[in-house]
């Protein structure tokens, strides 16, 4: 059994709309960001980061939203959105779970707390910065899925694919967007048709980007 701590439209995003899609059981819990609800000790003692989100798994608590991608694909592997360990895509795909969670989340973080890195000060550069290292990575991840697309696997979704459709939708008030990249945005129309994705936002209240 799961429970998802979670906010609207946050990291969490892409772990909810796992459960939802491959129909795993789950309870929620919303935390309100603005009222600091992830800075409580009741919080902090789940996830010492006091971070979005948390996945409680038979009560244990974990932490970071890519291994919680990970292992509800795996939990459901007839699902088919993890290949198999030993098998050709197997690398592909952790790859691409990497590149993801080291690579194109970091700079969003950057994003949204442009003040982390070096200070209000320097919270302007920082996010100029941010937004050039996520433009660097939608551009080759374009290249990636114009060649061997639709999906980061080629004709199938895998979880990261549901990762990086949460990462684009993070970019929906920049100037440029990850829709204005072709490949980008034809991955985010199939993922978007997906039954689990209207579920989602219902779920979680969102309008914006959908
Ligand atoms: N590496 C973490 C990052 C999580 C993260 O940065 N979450 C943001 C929301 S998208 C958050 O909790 N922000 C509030 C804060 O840091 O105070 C993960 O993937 O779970």
């Amino acid at each position: 059994m799961y429970t998802l701590y979670y906010a609207p439209g946050a990291a969490s995003l892409a772990v909810h709309w796992l459960l939802i899609d491959l129909e795993l059981p789950h309870t929620l819990v919303k935390l309100d960001i603005a009222a600091r609800e992830h800075k409580t000790p009741e919080y902090l003692a789940l996830n010492p980061s006091g971070v979005v989100p948390t996945l409680l798994v038979d009560g244990k608590p974990m932490c970071e939203a890519a291994a919680m991608a990970v292992l509800l694909a795996e939990a459901k592997p007839e699902a088919g959105l993890i290949p198999a360990p030993g098998s050709a895509r197997r690398a592909e795909f952790l790859q691409w779970m990497f590149h993801l969670a080291n690579s194109l989340q970091p700079p969003f973080r950057l994003w949204w707390y442009p003040q982390e890195a070096a200070g209000e000060a320097y919270a302007e550069a920082g996010k100029a910065t941010a937004e050039a290292r996520i433009h660097g990575v939608f551009a080759n991840l374009d290249a990636h899925l114009g060649k061997n697309g639709p999906y980061l696997l080629g004709d199938a979704p895998c979880a990261a694919d549901f990762m990086l459709v949460m990462l684009m939708r993070w970019s929906r008030n920049m100037p440029k967007t990850a829709l204005d990249y072709p490949n980008l945005a034809r991955l985010a129309d199939l993922m978007k048709a997906r039954p689990s994705w209207k579920a989602l936002y219902e779920s979680e209240g969102l309008s914006e980007w959908a």
